[in-house]
Formats: C-alpha cells, structure tokens, sequence
C-alpha cells in the first residue's frame, strides 16, 4: 500500500485527522492490541473491556465504510507486544511508502511515534489531534499571552471562539460563569432520577470479556454487569438520554453525593469523549440548543460547557506545556503509601467506602468523589502524589494521563505547588455532610474532631493546615481557617494534633498495597 495509518485505541470514532480526505485504495489502516498498553498500569478490568471492545467495534466500522483494516488481537502469537514492534511488522507486510500517523494522546507514545522515522526508515507524517478544540500551539500562543494561567480566562477566549452561549460579544445572561447557582445539596433520592442507559454485551464484548478475564485476573476492578456503550451509535443514544432527562438539572446537583446513586444527573460521557466515540464541540452545541429551546436552565447548559470547552481543554494544554516532568512534582514532599483500602473498599468512613466501593464495581465515579472524597482524604493523609496518580489512572475507565495526571496531580492533590488550583483541595467532614448522606450512616460523627467516633477527616484537615503551614499560611484563600486555628485554645489543638497523629499511625501499622 501507499500509505499505512496507525489508529491508536483513544483514536476511535469518524473524524480523525489522519483519515480526513484519504484515498482508501492506497491505505491500510492499522489497528494493534498491545501488551505494553493494556499494562503499562494495571488498568480496571472494565476500562480494559471497554477499550478492547471499543476498538475491535471500530475496526468493524472501518471495514464497513469501506477502509482496508490491518487488526492485530492481543492473543496473536506473532505480537510483538510493543506499538513499534508492530508497526515494523506491518511495514514488512503492507511496505508503504510512509506512515501518516495522528498525535498521541500522552508523552509516553507521542516519544515513540516521534522515533518510528528514524527507527523504520521511512516519513512519518505526525498530524494535530483537531478532536481537541485548542491545539497544542494555540494553547502555548494562549499562555504566553494571557496575564495569569487560569481556566477561567481560557474559558472565556474558548467562548468567544467557539461563540457558544454567546450574544454577540457578551455571554449570554449577562454573566460568564453560574458556578454559585450550583453547589445545590443532594435532594432525597426517590424513584424517578434519571438512569443513563445499559448497553447488553454483543458477541464482540463477550470475546472481550473473557479475554480480560483470562489474561487480566489479579488486576482491579468487576466485569460483571458490564453495559458500557462500545459503539458511536450506543455512546450517541447515551447522549441523546442525557441531554433530555439529566441536563436540566446538571447545574444544581453537580456537586451532590448520594449514598448508592452512582450517576445523579452527571453525563457518565468522558469515556466515550475521551476515546473519540463522542465529539465535545456537537456536545455543546447540542446542550445550547437545548438552552435555546427553553428545555434546559443556563446554570445547566454553561456548567456543562464549561467543563467541556473550559476544563477539559485547560487541562490538556497543561498537560503538553508542563511536559514529562510534570510527573515527579512533590510540592509537599509526601511519601505515604496510599492505604491497602483504596484496591478493596473495606474501610468503616462511608463517605471513602462508598466512593472506593462504585469505582471498583464500575470504573467510574463523579468528580466532586474524586475531588473531595478520594482526592481529599488522600492529600490529608500525605499520600504520595505519584502513588495516588498511579491509583486514577488505574482505576478509572475515562483515564488517560493527558487528563487524568493535571486533575490528580494537580487540582487534587496540590503537588505543582497551585499551578492547576490555586488552592489546595481539603475539608473537613463538614463539607461532605453538606454536600451528601454519607455522613448520616457512617459510624464516626461529623461533627466531633476528636474523640473515638470523631470523624478522622476533621483532625486530619487541622493537621494538615498545620504540617504545611510554612507552604500555606500566606495562601490569601487560606486565611479564615489559620485565623480559626490561631484563636482555638491550645488544650484543643494539641488534643486534634494527637487524634490525627493516632489516625495516621493506625495506617503506617497496616500493610500497604505497595508492601
Ligand atoms: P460530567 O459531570 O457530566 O461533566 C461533563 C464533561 O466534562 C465530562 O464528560 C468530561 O469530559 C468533562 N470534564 C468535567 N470535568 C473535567 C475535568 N476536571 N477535566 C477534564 N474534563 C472534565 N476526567 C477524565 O475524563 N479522565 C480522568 O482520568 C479524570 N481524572 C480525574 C481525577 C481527579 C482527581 C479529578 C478530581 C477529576 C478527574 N477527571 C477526569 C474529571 C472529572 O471527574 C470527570 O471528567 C467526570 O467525573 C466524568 O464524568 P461525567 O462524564 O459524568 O462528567
Ligand atoms: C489504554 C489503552 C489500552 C489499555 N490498550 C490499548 C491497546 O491495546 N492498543 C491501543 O492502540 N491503545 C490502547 N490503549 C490506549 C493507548 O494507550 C492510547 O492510544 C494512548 O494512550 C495514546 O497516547
Ligand atoms: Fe466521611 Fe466523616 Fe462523614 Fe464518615 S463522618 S462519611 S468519615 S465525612
């Protein structure tokens, strides 16, 4: 053939750059399976699933549309195990004249694909990932020019350029940003929330789904029950069911937790977004035209749009810009082993057993859980923040590093020292009891800091503010709970210090899962 084009397993999906415009009959697109990818950490058996299915799904459309589909399976005895050992295979097979490849999601393979010219002897040509809406120079243009690197500006450029939610050169409703209006506590749970839809294995997942079971054993996770969309036609109908039942009250309850309410009225789409089964730009504008339509309230619609073209797109251009380094940051220099409980959930702080519990079972969990339940008790603890990228990636199916290490390592758990927060991301139980009813069935009191039943999170949030006081004292976000601090009588300060000394040391005596 002419012209060999690798499509990488988050490449998914009808609009890839290195497939726009190309002549079918002189291409083979090459699709691999590949030991170092289904290990480079031991994913969840249901991302796993998710992306093997998705992948072998596409290679199907491919065929049907009429593209020549060079598939190697995880279990071919001839697989080499590596992306590179692949392509040199396929380049002995199909001898192209040149490989046309688009950008790698992560440094680990954009390093790899950037070899392949000098490795195989032939061009390569590396195209930009326009699935994103900012390049990675428009991002770099934007940051060199921007007066301080905050999502908030970038967001508001991505509005004017994409003129969504726009009224000319103004946001429409007169304000940017409606983030106030939705911090709204969980509701009770009755019967008629809004359920996102299960999607039956097919013959394609039931291959899948014993070829992760057989290979994939001891790593992390469930498969039973698995109903993930593996298709652009099942990820659509998952959207089309958001857009109608969930988003309308997405902004209120965006940062509500209920005890066995998994989804609330959250997407449950970065999966599928992240693999290129869904497009964010058609996501919101289909959300807007909701807006319009007078079927969703603006608190909603910009929410949604802000994590999409706002967040999302932050965080990629943050991920490239601080390259791979970015990494080994250690801002407070923690070195705990994240606790065994993380892997098992067999923890008596509900609101933990419940967030560590619904990711094992389903590979997902919503981002006020990550932030402020996993993410929070984790940066309390003085967790290792390379551990504790290790545990995101691992566990989540919407988890690729580009997204998953600026939300960890950085909004979460503080270790760039305030590049992706200005902030760090820690509470008291307070917070969760506001936001939640995991407290009302949990075994410690929310309201004690110290004492047996005192809820660990209170002397632990105390002690941290004190450990790192060197590092935050001078946060001007910081200043009510030092002031608090300093007018608390010292008898009780000492009694917090030591209940969370004896709730740190309870977990040093415990194997970890490193041990
Ligand atoms: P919704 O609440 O419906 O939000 C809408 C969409 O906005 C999502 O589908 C997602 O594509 C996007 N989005 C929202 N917040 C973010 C964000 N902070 N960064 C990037 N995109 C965002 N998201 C991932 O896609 N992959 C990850 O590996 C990941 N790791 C995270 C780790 C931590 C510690 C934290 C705090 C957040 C992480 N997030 C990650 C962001 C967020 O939690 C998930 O995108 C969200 O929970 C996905 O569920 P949803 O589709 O129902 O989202
Ligand atoms: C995450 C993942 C996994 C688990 N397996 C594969 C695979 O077998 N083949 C493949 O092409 N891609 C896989 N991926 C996604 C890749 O890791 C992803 O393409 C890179 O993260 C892009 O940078
Ligand atoms: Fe979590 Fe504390 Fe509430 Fe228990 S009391 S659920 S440990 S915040």
């Amino acid at each position: 053939c002419a012209v060999l084009v690798p499509v990488l397993g988050d490449q998914l999906g009808p609009r890839l750059s290195s497939l726009r415009g190309r002549d079918k009959a002189e291409t083979v697109v090459l699709m691999m399976e590949v030991a170092d990818e289904t290990t480079y950490v031991r994913h969840h058996k249901r991302k796993l699933a998710l992306i093997l299915s998705a992948m072998r799904h596409h290679a199907q459309a491919l065929r049907e549309a009429g593209w020549r589909v060079d598939y190697v399976g995880l279990d071919d005895p001839e697989n080499t195990g590596s992306f590179t050992g692949e392509i040199a295979r396929a380049v002995a097979r199909h001898t192209p004249e040149r490989i046309v490849v688009t950008e790698a999601g992560e440094h680990r393979v954009q390093t790899m694909l950037e070899g392949w010219e000098a490795e195989l002897g032939l061009p390569v040509d590396v195209l930009p990932d326009d699935r994103f809406l900012c390049s990675r120079d428009d991002f770099a243009r934007w940051a060199a020019s921007a007066p301080e690197l905050i999502m908030e500006g970038f967001y508001r450029d991505m509005r004017r350029r994409t003129g969504l939610l726009m009224d000319g050169d103004e946001p429409v409703g007169g304000r940017w940003n409606y983030d106030e209006e939705n911090r709204k506590p969980a509701p009770a749970p009755d019967l008629f929330m809004p359920r996102p839809l299960a999607f039956q294995p097919d013959a394609i997942t039931q291959e899948v789904l014993e070829l992760v079971e057989r290979r994939f054993a001891d790593f992390p996770g469930k498969l039973d029950g698995f109903d993930y969309a593996v298709t652009v036609e099942q990820a659509e109908a998952q959207a089309a069911n958001f857009m109608v039942h969930m988003l309308p009250k997405f902004g209120d309850y965006e940062d509500a937790m209920l005890v066995g309410e998994r989804h609330l009225w959250h997407s449950i789409l970065s999966p599928y977004i992240n693999l290129g089964l869904l497009d964010p730009l058609d996501l919101c504008r289909r959300a807007e035209a909701e807006y319009l339509a007078g079927r969703a309230p603006l608190n909603s619609v910009e929410g949604y749009v802000r994590q999409l073209i706002g967040w999302r797109e932050f965080v990629r251009g943050m991920y490239w810009r601080e390259g791979p380094d970015y990494v080994r940051r250690n801002f407070f220099g923690h070195t705990r082993p994240l606790p065994a409980f993380y892997w098992t959930g067999e923890t008596d702080m509900r609101c933990l057993k419940e967030a560590i519990g619904q990711t094992l079972d389903t590979a997902h969990a919503h981002h006020i859980q990550r932030l402020m339940v996993t993410g929070n008790y984790a940066l309390l603890i003085g967790a290792d923040p390379l551990d504790v990228h290790r545990w995101y990636l691992e566990v989540y199916a919407d988890a690729y590093e580009w997204v998953e290490l600026p939300n960890t390592l950085g909004l979460s758990q503080y270790a760039d020292g305030g590049l992706m927060g200005t902030k760090p991301y820690v509470s008291t139980g307070k917070y969760i009891d506001r936001m939640s009813d995991y407290c009302r069935g949990c075994r410690y009191d929310v309201r004690a800091r110290t004492g047996p039943d005192a809820c660990p999170f209170n002397a632990l949030y105390w002690d941290f503010l004190q450990r790192h006081g060197r590092k935050l004292r001078d946060n001007p976000r910081l200043g009510m709970p030092y002031r608090h601090w300093d007018r608390t009588d010292p008898l009780e300060r000492a009694a917090i210090r030591a209940a969370a000394k004896a709730h740190l040391d309870a977990l040093d005596a415990v194997p970890s899962y490193a041990d």
